[in-house]
């Protein structure tokens, strides 16, 4: 019986080493250490052996078993370990490997032209107001002295959402909201979207882009805006940019005046961007008319103002040579990149 339990642990423990998974280590497990395993056995024999040989039988049994438990959870540990290693070795990343860049996206040219006027105007004290677009109609033309009549509230011009409503044709109603809102001193440039129903074609789109601008306190006068429109021109254009202003009308302001600055390209001297004139046409400008401070509550006796309105669209072809506005809004990628 001695020699039996030598026997199997000799067996056991030289094919312990073996072993590879630890579905074989279990099976193992069972097949020498189990209730039916070979030790198991053996000692099912043990009540045939002379009462003096059962303990030392007994503890020899014992020993051996401790010694395979022991060897197998050795063993065990081993594989464990084996496995843990080949996985790191699969997952080890190499640092050294040049990553894929990721695809940059860009600011529209009108977004890069906005912020950049948009920060002008910041430097020179103004606030950002911003409004609706879906725009009550008294707001859009009424509250601006433009009446019942005017060829600018020509259904052929303005989309109308119904008899009140509209998208607005520019970004003024804003303004209005803001006089009507607060007291001067007032400040504010208005950037926003405005739409208006004319035939596509490369100088007019349905959709486009203005940023208008309006002072309000006591003493302003159009000396005071003529100043802040030859800085702006000068920050925009370059500094040696003039600025030119024609008389003109709007309902909302009087004097109202249509301002050009020195062709950018040209300098003056006449090409095909300025029409050989030497002068482009940015903006409409003049003095807030008495009828549309009083319509927002403001005494036209105590307090004047200017204002002034501008197409980001127009300046946004100017300055990066684009030669068709339709470009600025079909978003061909191959168009967007060159920004
Ligand atoms: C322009 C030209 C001239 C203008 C006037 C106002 C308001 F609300 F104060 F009356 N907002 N914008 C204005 C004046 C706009 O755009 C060419």
């Amino acid at each position: 019986m001695k020699n039996k339990l030598e026997q199997i642990r000799k067996e056991a423990m030289e094919a312990l080493g073996g072993l590879h998974d630890l579905g074989q280590l279990e099976e193992f497990r069972v097949k020498k250490l189990g209730k039916k395993g070979e030790l198991t056995q053996v000692l099912r024999g043990m009540g045939s052996l002379p009462p003096e040989e059962r303990p030392i039988i007994g503890q020899l049994a014992n020993e051996i078993r401790n010694e395979l438990e022991e060897g197998l959870r050795k063993r065990t540990a081993a594989l464990k370990q084996a496995a843990m290693e080949k996985q790191l070795e699969a997952e080890t990343i190499d640092v050294t490997i040049p990553g894929k860049r990721p695809v940059l996206g860009k600011l529209h040219p009108i977004t890069k032209v906005l912020n950049e006027l948009t920060e002008i105007f910041l430097g020179m004290g103004f606030d950002i107001a911003e409004g609706p677009e879906v725009e009550w109609d008294s707001y859009n033309f009424e509250a601006l002295n433009i009446p019942k009549n005017h060829p600018a509230r020509d259904v052929q011009d303005t989309f109308y959402i119904n008899e009140n409503m509209l998208l607005r044709t520019h970004t003024s109603p804003v303004q209005i909201r803001t006089m009507l809102r607060q007291k001067p001193p007032i400040k504010i440039i208005c950037p926003g979207r405005v739409y208006r129903s004319d035939a596509v074609d490369a100088t007019h789109s349905p959709i486009f882009h203005q940023i208008e601008g309006l002072v309000v306190d006591r003493n302003i006068t159009m000396g005071d805006l003529k100043g802040v429109l030859d800085v702006f021109a000068k920050k925009v254009f370059g500094p040696g940019t003039r600025t030119k202003f024609r008389p003109h009308h709007f309902p909302f302001t009087e004097p109202s005046a249509e301002v050009d600055v020195t062709c950018a390209i040209c300098h003056g001297e006449g090409c095909r961007i300025c029409s050989h004139t030497g002068w482009i046409e940015i903006l409409g400008a003049g003095m807030v008319h008495p009828k549309v401070l009083q319509y927002c509550g403001i005494d036209p006796e105590v307090y004047s103002g200017f204002a002034f309105g501008m197409g980001l669209d127009r300046i946004t072809n100017l300055k990066y040579g684009i030669d068709d506005i339709r470009l600025l809004f079909e978003n061909d990628i191959r168009f967007l990149k060159q920004f």
